[in-house]
């Protein structure tokens, strides 16, 4: 493997890794090399400062101190850095959840004039789970409780949080049992920050618990609001076909990136970029047009409704300015780096800040208000327009793939049993049967310490290959959209049964479900998939597994509990941040199986994780009473052996359209 190739597999970003070494620009990966060592304490997740007697570090070898100085075990001392973890991915969802609900809000009191609802019989659903009335009701006073209800969700105090109702009974049960069904979001959160405190709780295994209440209220309540209300909003994606990477870059017209994730402004930047007095602005300024791109989730949400084209995930970013044919990034927040500021500085391109909750020391700050939400996404794309004069040399790199993206939870459902009886019943089928061995969600970020997609792109590659369905979100779904994964050819790197189900459906073996806070449309499909019978009755029956193998974010921490605590087994990249203590480590295993039927665990090796995945698909699908998973079984029909059938006939070559043995010459 060349030096490049250990730091992206994006042939993309690898030319530009080439032009920034020329060029002395410093990026990641350069900062990477200046932090080591890192501190080998804080890695394993052995070092405390939760009060002023610390630091605090344990010995994992046993010679050093085993306590810190108020006594706090290593056990204690991970697990309290593990469960902070999981809060602050918590609040980063619901706290994108809350602002959505209060654009509904807006909206819905005509206050936010540029927003409306797009889906009104999606806001009928979400009504109905939060006991909201409809009944010869005006669709923006439905709008309006619905938003009420889902702010008074996030700082709901006592009982339990109401879309929990969408897990199936079983599972509900089992929250109860374990005493881990949320009550409000905010309160769940503060309970960790609370109990993480100097002196507080101090055994591992409650702390580990409480970290898997506040995981749950994100999955099932932040996140998943966030996720409704944006469709409400913005619409319910259905399939469409986009471009993804660089080469979506303009040589002619103004590039505009937004970056980060609330689509509530890069929608109305789509808006302003598409008004055509705008266009015309930029015809003034020598552009032939403007042009949206986008990076990370927003990029995602954009995509997922509205086709815009994705150039890149998370490690991309830096890149993307180093092209020096953006003439503004627009950011809002999460997951943008502060090294875009002065990188910036060195290029033409303008860095917008618009979260009151996200500023960076450098860049424009432009503040986003959804009062006034199309005015401001127009001033910001005019300081865009107005740098388009200032654009020097540029370095585009050519790399274009295309990809199918749009599939919210209610299209798999229609795709997959039709309009007149949407249901997940062929799904069930297919894996009951053994056409697929069973289903996976890849999701989650790139990570500096591995190759730039690697993991991501062999974990897929290895599961389609050996039928198994898979369904992505966030800058995983980004990174295999580069390499093709998500176009329907894809169909032709699947296992025989799953490639028979993509031809006849017509879909990709892997299927791009949304931005991160959509891992919670996977959720929904898999407390569809245990109601529709065949698979037993709980989500932790299903042949089914979680990754997130190139993970760097508190938020993926949050989900990977969040799915561990529904009953999935979820598999981490990368390093592990409980290896410090055997323990937690045994609890988030063995522990967590035991009481919830799911578990996490932290495997570096994609090869291992990958093999331990379908192991357990082949377990649940032994308890299930299911047919052993054969290969040979499945293939014989499809798109694939009518192309082999054609080929081999213009070559003049003897083969049968029955037999299911094409002549090695025949094949490719
Ligand atoms: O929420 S996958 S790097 S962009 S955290 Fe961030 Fe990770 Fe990307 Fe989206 Ni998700
Ligand atoms: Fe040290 Fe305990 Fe304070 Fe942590 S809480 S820094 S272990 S004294």
């Amino acid at each position: 493997m060349t030096d490049l190739q250990k730091m992206t597999i994006d042939p993309a970003i690898q030319k530009l890794l080439e032009i920034a070494e020329a060029d002395g620009i410093e990026l990641a990966w350069d900062r990477l090399e200046a932090q080591q060592p890192q501190c080998g304490f804080g890695r394993l997740g052995l070092c405390c400062r939760n009060c002023a007697q610390g630091p605090c570090r344990i010995d994992p070898f046993g010679e050093g101190p085993q306590l810190g100085v108020c006594g706090a075990t290593a056990d204690t001392i991970v697990a309290r850095n593990f469960v902070r973890m999981i809060a602050a991915g918590a609040s980063a969802h619901s706290d994108h959840g809350r602002d959505m609900a209060l654009t509904l809000l807006a909206a819905a009191e005509g206050e936010a004039p540029d927003y409306t609802i797009r889906d009104v019989n999606k806001l009928l659903e979400v009504a109905e789970f939060l006991k909201v009335p409809t009944k010869s009701r005006e669709t923006m006073e439905i709008a309006k409780d619905v938003a009420e209800v889902a702010l008074a969700q996030v700082g709901n105090q006592k009982g339990e949080l109401l879309y929990l109702r969408r897990a199936p009974k079983k599972r509900q049960e089992v929250w109860r049992r374990a005493g881990i069904a949320p009550r409000g979001i905010d309160r769940e959160v503060v309970e960790i920050m609370h109990r993480t405190h100097v002196g507080n709780d101090q055994w591992y295994e409650s702390i580990l618990m409480a970290g898997l209440r506040t995981a749950l209220a994100d999955g099932w309540g932040g996140s998943m609001l966030a996720t409704d209300i944006t469709d409400i909003l913005f619409g319910s994606p259905v399939p469409l076909t986009a471009q993804v990477n660089m080469g979506m870059l303009s040589e002619e017209e103004v590039n505009i990136v937004v970056h980060g994730h609330e689509p509530v402004l890069s929608e109305m930047i789509l808006a302003a970029v598409n008004d055509p007095e705008m266009i015309e602005y930029a015809k003034s300024k020598g552009a032939k047009g403007i042009n949206l791109t986008g990076i990370c989730c927003t990029a995602n949400e954009t995509l997922m409704r509205q086709g815009v084209p994705t150039i890149g995930n998370f490690l991309s970013q830096e890149l993307a300015i180093m092209t020096g044919a953006i003439e503004l990034m627009v950011v809002d927040i999460q997951c943008i780096m502060q090294a875009l500021a002065p990188l910036s500085e060195q290029f033409h391109t303008i860095l917008v800040t618009t979260s009151p909750k996200a500023h960076i020391e450098g860049a424009t700050h432009v503040e986003f208000d959804e009062h006034h939400a199309l005015e401001i996404a127009k001033k910001i794309v005019k300081m865009g327009i107005d740098n388009f004069p200032n654009r020097k040399e540029t370095h585009i790199p050519a790399q274009v793939n295309s990809m199918v993206a749009g599939f919210s939870h209610e299209y798999i459902n229609y795709a997959l049993g039709g309009f007149y009886r949407g249901s997940f019943r062929p799904l069930n089928d297919a894996i009951i049967q053994g056409r697929l061995r069973g289903a996976a969600g890849v999701v989650g970020c790139n990570n500096v310490h591995t190759s730039q997609d690697q993991a991501h792109d062999y974990v897929v590659r290895e599961l389609i290959k050996n039928d198994v369905l898979v369904v992505m979100t966030g800058c995983g779904a980004i990174a295999c959209s580069k390499y093709g994964l998500l176009s329907p050819e894809a169909a032709e790197l699947a296992g025989p049964g799953l490639r028979e189900i993509c031809e006849a459906v017509g879909i990709p073996p892997v299927l791009h479900v949304g931005s991160c806070v959509d891992n919670t449309r996977i959720l929904t499909v898999l407390s569809q998939v245990a109601s529709e019978g065949g698979l037993g009755d709980d989500i932790s029956d299903i042949p089914g597994v979680g990754f997130a193998p190139e993970w760097m974010s508190e938020k993926a921490i949050s989900i990977g509990c969040y799915f561990a605590a529904s009953g999935v087994y979820t598999i981490m990249g990368g390093r592990s941040p409980i290896a410090g203590s055997k323990k937690v480590t045994e609890f988030l295993s063995e522990g967590w199986e035991e009481q919830l039927g799911g578990k996490l665990e932290f495997i570096s090796d994609p090869e291992e994780a990958v093999q331990k995945a379908l192991k357990h698909i082949d377990k649940k699908r032994a308890a299930l009473g299911l047919v052993e998973y054969d290969p040979t079984r499945f293939g014989q029909s499809g798109d694939r052996l009518m192309r082999q059938f054609i080929e081999a006939m213009d070559a003049g070559l003897p083969v049968s359209l029955y037999s299911a043995k094409i002549p090695e010459q025949a094949k490719k």
